[in-house]
């Protein structure tokens, strides 16, 4: 199959406000067409939080399965849930939408400053998380923000905490972990175990030049407007098909192919 790039769209997230970007989705249609029009620019997987009536971060089973159906409905797109939610979410609560048995769900492997709080991911969270992902069969994307994270990581793996082959999310430039500096990434992914996959994002200015540098390493690439609002200096992208198009584009100039939504299946091993 050669080495075909996945493109993930992490359409809403939990902070991004509509105040920041008027075009950010927050309804169950919106995020719904949202992913149709990701999947129609090359996005393979959804990265999916949920909005509650008043647009606040969820992590409502019922809000997870009512988007999820709908997406559903419109395209075969893989929809990987967040287990992060919003800072502050109980962990319980976090892993809630696992029920629904996605394809894939996010983990997030340590605790980080995130804007003025906490991002908590005790150990006994991660593990927690990681372990009601084995049983259900759920594929773990490792979402990576420091490098301590990353080596805390590769620990869980070689445990079997979490199985292999695994598949890292370096997110990088969030302000408190690991920056966008292209030597970063490169450290990082150098490390990652043979067989296993990896991505990469970069938030806010960091997002395009990360992007860039997943496709000429290898990896895989995640954009969208939970990760950063704009498009270029200064102006806010219209919508996340349009940063996902963009890295489409990019990869076509980069002469690497995007891979489809069966191709990522197999990439990933997802059943
Ligand atoms: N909202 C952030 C605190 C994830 O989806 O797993 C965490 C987050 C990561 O977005
Ligand atoms: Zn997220």
């Amino acid at each position: 199959m050669g080495n075909k790039l996945i493109i993930t769209c992490a359409i809403t997230g939990a902070e991004t406000t509509r105040d920041q970007n008027p075009n950010l989705p927050i309804t169950p249609d919106e995020q719904a067409t949202a992913a149709y029009d990701c999947w129609k620019a090359g996005a393979s997987i959804i990265h999916l939080h949920v909005r509650d009536d008043s647009g606040k971060p969820s992590q409502s089973v019922d809000r997870f399965r009512e988007v999820i159906e709908k997406i559903r409905k419109k395209c075969p797109v893989i929809v990987q849930v967040s287990t992060g939610g919003a800072v502050g979410e109980k962990i319980e609560r976090r892993a809630e939408p696992l029920t629904l048995k996605p394809e894939m769900a996010s983990l997030n492997t340590g605790s980080i400053n995130f804007g003025d709080e906490v991002f908590l991911n005790l150990p006994s969270d991660v593990e927690f998380l990681a372990k009601r992902m084995s049983e259900l069969s759920i594929k773990p994307e490792i979402e990576v923000y420091d490098y301590g994270m990353f080596e805390y990581s590769l620990k869980l793996v070689k445990k079997g905490i979490i199985k292999q082959p695994a598949h890292f999310q370096f997110v990088l430039g969030t302000g408190h972990g690991i920056s966008g500096e292209p030597r970063n990434l490169c450290r990082m992914a150098d490390l990652v175990p043979e067989h296993c996959t990896w991505t990469a994002a970069g938030v806010g200015r960091y997002q395009l030049p990360v992007a860039a540098q997943a496709i000429v390493m290898g990896g895989h690439v995640r954009v969208g407007l939970e990760d950063n609002i704009y498009f270029s200096k200064g102006v806010l992208a219209k919508s996340n098909a349009q940063l996902v198009q963009r890295i489409a584009n990019l990869a076509e100039i980069l002469q690497r192919s995007v891979a489809t939504v069966d191709e990522t299946k197999e990439i990933l091993g997802l059943k």
